[in-house]
C-alpha cells in the first residue's frame, strides 16, 4: 500500500444525504476569513475536493465538509462545504451532519441536554444546538445566516420549456422556486429524469439572463439549486425535489433551501415568525424550519431561519491517493 496523501473522515448522513466530514489531512487553509479560505481552496486545492467527492471514493450526489480552525474568536470550528458541484458558501444538511459528528466523536465538549457549537462558515456565523441524550446526538437545530428574497413572480425563457415563472430567494445559497405543475411534469420519482432536466435548464437560463449576486457578498453568486415544488405544498408543509448542478437531487430536505423557501413564504405574507414549517425532500425525509427574527441584508428585508433535522454517523475512513492511481481527481460519469 502506497499513498501520497491521507485524509481522515467521519462519514454521516443527514435525513438521507451524505456528509463526509474531513477531520484531518488538509491542514490550515490560508485566509483571514472562511470566505477567503473558500476562494483560496477553490483556486488552489480543488483537486482535493474532487478526490474526496467524485467516484470512486464518492459518487454523483456526494457532499461533505472540511473542518478548520476558526478564523474568529467566538467560533469553535471553521467549516468548508464541499460537494460534487463545488464549494458552497453554506450547507444546512452538512452543518447538521458536522455538528452530529463533532458531538458523537467527542471533538467538542458534550453537554446534555443541549450542546452548543459555534461555526465559522463562508456565508457567516452559524450556531448549531445539538439535542444530546446519553451521548447520542438526537437532533440538531441550526440558526442560519440571514435569508432574503431576491425576486418574486419573475419569468425566464427556458429553451424547450418556454416562459417559466419562478421566485428566487437566498438562504445560504440561491434557490429558484418553481411549481412543477407549471412545467407540466408530474411530481413523482418515476419522473426524476424529466424533473432534473427541467431544473438544470431553468438554472442555466436564469444564470445566462439575470444571474443573482448576493447584495452584500459579491463572492456569492449564481443559482445552482432549483426547488421543484410539489402540488398541494403550502406554508405549513411543502414537498419538493431539489435539482442541483451539475445533475443530482438533494436527498435531504436541504437546509439552505428550507431557509430560502421560508424567506419566500414570509415575504408573500404566508408564513409568520415562530411558526413551524415542514419541508419534505424527494425521498420523504423532513426538516422543521422556523423564522425567529427579522433583519435586513443590504437594502433587502430579511429573516433569520432555524432548521432542525437529524443525522447519523455511518463510518470512519482514511482516504488515500496511490501515486500510480490513474484518477487522482476521481471522475464523474
Ligand atoms: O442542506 O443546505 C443544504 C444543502 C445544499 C445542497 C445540498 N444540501
Amino acid at each position: 500500500m502506497r499513498t501520497t496523501r491521507v485524509f481522515h473522515a467521519v462519514d454521516s448522513h443527514t435525513e438521507g444525504m451524505p456528509t463526509r466530514v474531513i477531520t484531518g489531512g488538509v491542514g490550515t487553509i490560508p485566509g483571514n476569513t472562511m470566505a477567503e479560505r473558500r476562494l483560496w481552496f477553490m483556486e488552489n486545492c480543488d483537486h482535493i475536493r474532487k478526490l474526496l467527492m467524485n467516484e470512486p471514493r464518492g459518487h454523483s450526489a456526494m457532499s461533505g465538509t472540511i473542518l478548520q480552525p476558526p478564523t474568529r474568536d467566538d467560533a469553535d470550528y471553521g467549516v468548508l462545504y464541499i460537494e460534487v458541484s463545488g464549494l458552497l458558501p453554506m450547507c444546512g444538511h452538512g452543518t447538521i451532519g458536522t455538528a452530529t459528528v463533532l458531538v458523537e466523536t467527542g471533538m467538542v465538549e458534550v453537554v446534555e441536554p443541549v450542546t452548543t457549537i459555534r461555526l465559522d462558515t463562508p456565508a457567516g456565523f452559524v450556531v448549531a444546538e445539538v439535542a444530546v441524550k446519553d451521548g447520542h446526538a438526537e437532533s440538531v437545530t441550526i440558526k442560519n445566516v440571514a435569508s432574503y428574497v431576491d425576486r418574486l413572480s419573475a419569468t425566464v425563457d427556458v429553451p424547450g420549456y418556454g416562459e417559466v415563472a419562478y421566485d428566487l430567494a437566498f438562504g445560504g445559497n440561491f434557490y429558484a422556486i418553481v411549481e412543477t405543475e407549471s412545467l407540466g411534469i408530474g411530481f413523482d420519482r418515476k419522473n426524476k429524469d424529466e424533473l432534473l432536466k427541467a431544473g438544470l435548464a431553468i438554472m442555466d437560463a436564469i444564470n445566462d439572463t439575470d444571474m443573482p449576486v448576493h447584495v452584500e457578498r459579491p463572492d456569492i453568486r449564481e443559482v445552482h439549486h432549483v426547488y421543484l415544488q410539489a402540488p398541494g405544498s403550502d406554508a405549513k408543509h411543502s414537498r419538493h425535489a431539489m435539482a442541483i448542478h451539475p445533475g443530482w437531487f438533494d436527498r435531504s430536505p436541504c437546509g439552505t433551501g428550507t431557509s430560502a423557501r421560508m424567506a419566500q413564504l414570509f415575504s408573500k405574507g404566508e408564513l409568520e415568525l415562530n411558526s413551524d414549517f415542514t419541508n419534505e425532500s424527494f425521498i420523504g425525509s423532513q426538516f422543521i424550519g422556523r423564522l425567529v427574527e427579522t433583519t435586513t441584508v443590504g437594502d433587502k428585508p430579511a429573516v433569520i431561519p432555524t432548521v432542525t433535522g437529524r443525522a447519523w454517523v455511518t463510518g470512519t475512513a482514511q482516504y488515500f491517493l496511490d501515486p500510480s492511481d490513474p484518477f487522482p481527481e476521481g471522475f464523474q460519469l
